[in-house]
């Protein structure tokens, strides 16, 4: 037992009408749906940076937290964050977890040492892993904090610093690969651009799509049996992102043909800052079948900036579910709270709280989602929307051309009439589910 979580026993069930705040009251993870587990279908991971490594900062103001593993620049340091990680995985019962090498352990300063630290540390986790039964959900490289990766990583317009990229995400790709990882991430958080006039779009897209293309070259050379995944993010800390939403990396996948290789990791507050819902997002992935996972974190709507707060709102998370249940459920990849406290929440019970929270919300949401595609209800109005197109009249106009369209409208007379789309029905139809 490691000191910062002393006092905090391992969480357990106590039902919606517990009143303990360090309970789950909608998370029972064995409790089964549509014929599986909500464990299953919820696949819960915490975010290794956001959770630990993130020191309460904003751009105002420094660490607010304290915590027995800081300073983080040593490995020593690092070994006392991850045991404190793994007993936080213990105590919520969470089956996963992702990182960012940045996250585990110090920058070495260059990239063999960096590669022996990565090395290291993730051979520190492999027995943690088993003995707490946590898995790696995903695992990834971080190439937009350290200054060498201001203008990018493989959209840099310097190649030493695409070189040093590949040589990262191999090395993370490595220790993902070593620990059975289930899927690899890549967020693009400085592929984009600043400024036109000193950039090269069209030349930085192609470094992308050359690059994306040799990570899945790599995990079929090592036998990785994850899924690739990107994650699409408009803009911050670039101001504009390549990876910009849900359709733009589908274009940008098909164009660099990896559309059968690469799926995404959809992030909610990403969503909201592309000017989107979440379940825009995930219907958009599901249509092509490519939802890979989510980052389940909301962002505020009154500040327009990636806040990253745990889920808190159950009508919004049950939407999502809905798409994503719809789509046979989430496959290789999980729920991650890519999220952080607020700076103000310094105690270890806060932490602790805010994860007890967000799997709340999304076993909350879930249930919802479930009950509403066992009710049908959605789906039922859907179908009778679209009714007209199963006529035969309407599959051969499909198959015809515009001439003998516009010959069947003059000969049947056809002049539209309006129908009602329903919207407020459907809304107080879902209101009895959230
Ligand atoms: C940042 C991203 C990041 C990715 C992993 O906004 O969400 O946390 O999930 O690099
Ligand atoms: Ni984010
Ligand atoms: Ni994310």
């Amino acid at each position: 037992m490691t000191d910062f979580l002393k006092d905090i026993a391992p969480v357990k069930f106590g039902g919606p009408d517990s009143t303990d705040p360090m309970a789950f009251h909608h998370y029972d993870a064995d409790e089964t749906l549509m014929g599986k587990p909500l464990r299953d279908h919820l696949r819960f991971a915490v975010a290794y940076w956001h959770s630990f490594a993130w020191e309460g900062g904003d751009p105002f103001g420094g660490q607010t937290f304290q915590r027995p593993w800081y300073p983080q620049d040593t490995m020593e340091n690092a070994r006392k964050k991850a045991d404190t990680a793994f007993e936080m995985f213990r105590i919520l019962g969470v089956p996963y977890f992702c990182f960012h090498d940045a996250d585990i352990h110090p920058d070495g300063g260059s990239f063999p040492e960096n590669e022996s630290r990565l090395k290291e540390i993730t051979d520190y986790f492999g027995p943690k892993m088993e003995e707490v039964g946590t898995k790696l959900l995903w695992g990834t490289a971080n190439m937009f904090s350290h200054r060498r990766y201001m203008s990018g990583a493989s959209t840099n317009p310097d190649p030493d610093v695409f070189a040093f990229a590949a040589a990262t995400v191999k090395s993370c790709m490595d220790a993902t690969h070593k620990l059975g990882g289930e899927n690899y991430v890549l967020w693009g958080g400085r592929e984009g651009y600043e400024t036109l006039i000193n950039t090269d779009m069209g030349q930085e897209l192609d470094h992308m799509g050359r690059f994306l293309n040799m990570v899945v070259d790599y995990k079929h050379k090592i036998g990785f049996k994850g899924t690739i995944l990107v994650e699409p993010k408009p803009q911050e800390p670039s101001k504009h992102q390549y990876d910009y939403d849900a359709a733009t990396c589908i274009g940008f996948l098909r164009k660099y043909g990896l559309e059968n290789e690469v799926k995404l990791n959809l992030e909610q507050g990403h969503a909201i800052l592309a000017g989107h819902t979440f379940e825009h997002e995930i219907a958009v992935a599901t249509s092509e079948g490519m939802l890979g996972s989510i980052d389940m974190n909301r962002n505020d709507y009154q500040s327009g900036w990636d806040t990253d707060q745990f889920p808190n709102n159950v009508p919004e998370v049950a939407l999502a579910y809905y798409h994503v249940l719809k789509s046979g459920g989430l496959g290789t990849g999980g729920t991650n709270f890519d999220a952080k406290l607020r700076r103000q929440s310094l105690d270890a019970e806060d932490l602790i709280a805010a994860h007890v929270g967000g799997m709340d919300v999304c076993a909350r949401g879930l249930k919802a989602a479930a009950a509403m595609i066992e009710d049908g209800g959605l789906e039922k109005a859907l179908s009778e929307r679209y009714a007209g197109w199963d006529t035969p009249e309407a599959k051969a106009m499909l198959e015809s051309d515009f001439a003998s369209i516009a010959e069947r409208v003059v000969a049947e007379g056809i002049n539209p009439e309006p129908r009602s789309g329903r919207q407020e029905i459907l809304e107080n139809y879902i209101n009895r589910f959230v």
